[in-house]
C-alpha cells in the first residue's frame, strides 16, 4: 500500500495566548483525507508570540504621549525613526526571525514531509521568502495562505515570492487535499479557484476564490498540534460565522480580510457540537469568540446563551458585539443577564470615537446613548467591557478628541479596557478606496505611499499635527491610561490581553 503524503504546516500567526485556528482547520481537513500532518509553530520553539495590551506601567502614559507626538511630528525624519522603532518592537516572530528559519529548517530535515504549507501574516514576508528558498532547494513544493491575501495587489506582491510554488488567497481549505494531489503531480495549479501563481516568464496568473459558503460542511478544526504547556492557560478559539452582520465601517480591514468578506453564519447545532468536542477532547472550558460581530445572527447569539453550560458546564467565555441600530440587537439587559449566566466574562465592542459626528463618518452603525447603555447593563450583568478607539480620522478635529475623552471620562466604571489605536488605512478598505480615487474630498487628509507587500497606506492628516489636537490627545491618553491601570475584575482575569 502507498505511504500517506505527508504535510508539514508551519504556523506564522504566533499567539501566545491560544492556537491559531487556520492550522486548527488545515490540519483537520488534510487528516480527514488520510493525510499525514506535522506542524512547526515557533511557540514550539521557545518564541513568544506578540504580546496584546500589556498592563500599563509606570511610564506608559509618558511613552503613549511621546509615541504620538513623534507619530503626528511634522519632520519626516522624526516619523520615519518612530515607524522603524514601532515596526521593530511589532513583532517578536520578526526579531527572532533566524531562530525561526533554522527551527523550521530541522523540522524538515526531521519530518520530510511531500509539501510545505504555511499561514502566514503579512508581517512575516521575510521570514516567509527565507523559507521558500530553503523549500526550493530540497525540491520541496510549498504553499502560502493567510488571513490577508484578499487584495490583488497583495497578491500579486506575494505570488512572486522565489521558490514559492503557489499563494492561496481565499478560504479553500475544503479543497486543499485535492490541490495537494496536483501540487505532487506537477499539474495545472490554477484548475483551483483561490491559487496565484508566477509563470515561468514571471507573468502573474490567479486570484481569489469566491468565500466560502457552506461552513457546516468544514470538520472542526483540530487543535492536537499546539504546545498546550507553552500556554499560560487553556483557551480555545471558536468561530460561529465568518465577517461581519455590520460590514460597512470605512475604516474597517477585517471585512476585507481572507475569511472576512461577506457574512456567513455556522448552524447553532453545529457550533454546540464543536464547542462539546473540544471541552472533552482538551479538556478546556475558557472560549474566546474571533467572531467579527458574534451578534450578527441573533438565531446564533441566543444559541450561545442558552446553550453553552450545557455544551461545557463551568465554561468562561468572551468575544466581541457591535452595538448596532436595529430594534433588536442582542443586547438587551436581559440577554446580557443571560449572557452572563452562560458564562460571558467580558464583551468588547468598537466604540472608536465618543463624537456621534465621527462614528457617522466611519459609517458605524452606532448611537453613543446606546453604547452608554451597553455599557451599564453589561457590567451591572456582571461582563466586563472592552472598548475599541480610533484616532486621526479624516474630518476628526480637537472637539472630537475632547468627545472622545469625556466620554471615557463619564463611564470609566464600565470601561475596564481600552484598546486606542492611531488610524491605519489598510488597502483594499472603503476608506482607503475612497482617499485613492477622490483626493481633495477628505480635506487634508491624503495619501502618501502603498506598502502593497503589507497592505498598509501610509497618510498624512494636517489636523492632527496641530497644538490643539496634540492637546486633546495628551487628555485622551490620560483617560484611557487611568482606565488600564486599574485592576482587571477578578472574573476576567483570565482573558487579560487576550481581547
Ligand atoms: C482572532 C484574530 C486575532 C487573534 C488570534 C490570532 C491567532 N494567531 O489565532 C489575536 C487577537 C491574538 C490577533 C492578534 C493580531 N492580529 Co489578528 N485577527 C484576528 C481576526 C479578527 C480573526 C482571525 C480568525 O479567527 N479568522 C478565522 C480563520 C478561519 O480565518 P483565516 O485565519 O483567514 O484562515 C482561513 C484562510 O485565510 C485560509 N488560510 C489561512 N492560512 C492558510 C494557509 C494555507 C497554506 C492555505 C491553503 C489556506 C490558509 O484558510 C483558513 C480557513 O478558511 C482577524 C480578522 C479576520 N477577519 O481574519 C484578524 C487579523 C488576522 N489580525 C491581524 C493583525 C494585524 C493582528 C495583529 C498584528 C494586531 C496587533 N497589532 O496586535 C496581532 C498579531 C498576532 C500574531 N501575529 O500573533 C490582521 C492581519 C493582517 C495581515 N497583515 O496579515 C487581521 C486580518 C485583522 C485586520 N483586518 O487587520 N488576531
Ligand atoms: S462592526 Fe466591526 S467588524 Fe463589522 S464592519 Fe464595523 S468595524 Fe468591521
Amino acid at each position: 500500500m502507498k505511504n500517506p503524503n505527508k504535510v508539514l504546516l508551519v504556523d506564522l500567526n504566533n499567539f501566545a495566548r491560544y492556537p491559531s485556528m487556520s492550522i486548527g482547520y488545515l490540519a483537520s481537513v488534510l487528516r480527514q483525507a488520510g493525510i499525514f500532518v506535522s506542524v512547526y509553530a515557533p511557540l514550539m520553539v521557545g518564541v513568544r508570540g506578540v504580546t496584546r495590551e500589556a498592563r500599563p506601567h509606570r511610564f506608559s502614559l509618558l511613552a503613549a504621549r511621546l509615541n504620538h507626538r513623534a507619530a503626528t511630528s511634522a519632520s519626516s525624519w522624526v516619523r520615519g525613526w518612530r515607524n522603524r522603532l514601532a515596526a521593530r518592537r511589532l513583532s517578536d516572530v520578526t526579531a527572532h526571525e533566524g531562530l525561526v528559519v533554522e527551527q523550521f529548517q530541522a523540522a524538515l530535515m526531521r519530518d520530510k514531509p511531500d509539501a510545505v504549507m504555511i499561514s502566514t501574516y503579512l508581517m512575516y514576508r521575510a521570514v516567509c521568502e527565507r523559507i521558500c528558498a530553503i523549500c526550493q532547494s530540497h525540491h520541496v513544493p510549498v504553499l502560502i495562505g493567510g488571513p490577508y491575501f484578499s487584495q490583488p495587489e497583495v497578491i500579486e506582491d506575494w505570488a512572486r515570492i522565489p521558490g514559492l510554488s503557489a499563494l492561496a488567497a481565499g478560504e479553500v481549505e475544503v479543497e486543499l487535499p485535492d490541490i495537494l494531489k496536483t501540487l505532487l503531480n506537477h499539474g495545472d495549479l490554477l484548475r483551483h479557484e483561490g491559487l496565484a501563481i508566477t509563470d515561468t516568464e514571471g507573468r502573474f496568473k490567479g486570484g481569489i476564490a469566491a468565500p466560502q459558503t457552506n461552513l457546516d460542511a468544514v470538520p472542526f478544526p483540530d487543535y492536537s498540534d499546539f504546545p498546550w504547556a507553552a500556554y499560560p492557560n487553556r483557551i480555545v478559539p471558536l468561530i460561529t460565522g465568518r465577517g461581519c452582520g455590520w460590514g460597512v465601517c470605512t475604516f474597517c480591514s477585517d471585512v476585507t480580510s481572507t475569511a472576512g468578506r461577506t457574512y456567513r453564519s455556522r448552524s447553532p447545532q453545529n457550533v454546540m457540537s464543536e464547542i462539546a468536542s473540544h471541552h472533552v477532547r482538551h479538556d478546556v472550558s475558557r472560549f474566546v469568540f474571533t467572531d467579527l460581530k458574534l451578534n450578527s445572527n441573533l438565531l446564533m447569539w441566543r444559541a450561545i446563551l442558552d446553550g453553552m453550560q450545557g455544551a461545557a458546564p463551568s465554561a468562561q467565555w468572551i468575544g466581541a458585539v457591535h452595538v448596532g441600530r436595529e430594534q433588536d440587537n442582542g443586547l438587551s439587559a436581559n440577554d446580557l443577564a443571560a449572557a452572563s449566566a452562560s458564562g460571558c466574562v467580558r464583551l468588547t465592542t468598537g466604540l472608536e470615537s465618543g463624537s456621534q459626528r465621527i462614528a457617522d463618518l466611519m459609517k458605524k452603525g452606532t448611537r453613543l446613548g446606546a453604547i452608554s447603555d451597553f455599557l451599564h447593563n453589561a457590567t451591572a450583568a456582571g461582563i466586563s467591557c472592552r472598548c475599541t478607539m480610533i484616532l486621526g480620522y479624516p474630518g476628526e478635529t480637537a472637539a472630537d478628541v475632547h468627545a472622545s475623552a469625556a466620554f471615557l471620562e463619564d463611564h470609566a466604571r464600565v470601561i475596564e479596557r481600552v484598546s486606542l489605536n492611531r488610524l491605519q488605512v489598510i488597502i483594499g478598505t472603503a476608506l482607503h478606496r475612497h482617499a485613492m480615487h477622490k483626493p481633495g474630498r477628505l480635506g487634508s487628509f491624503r495619501i502618501v505611499s502603498n506598502d502593497l507587500r503589507n497592505a498598509q497606506a501610509e497618510h498624512r492628516y494636517d489636523e492632527v499635527e496641530t497644538a490643539s489636537h496634540r492637546k486633546s490627545v495628551m487628555r485622551l491618553l490620560t483617560a484611557v491610561h487611568h482606565i488600564n491601570s486599574r485592576e482587571i475584575s477578578s472574573m476576567a482575569c483570565e482573558f487579560e490581553g487576550v481581547m
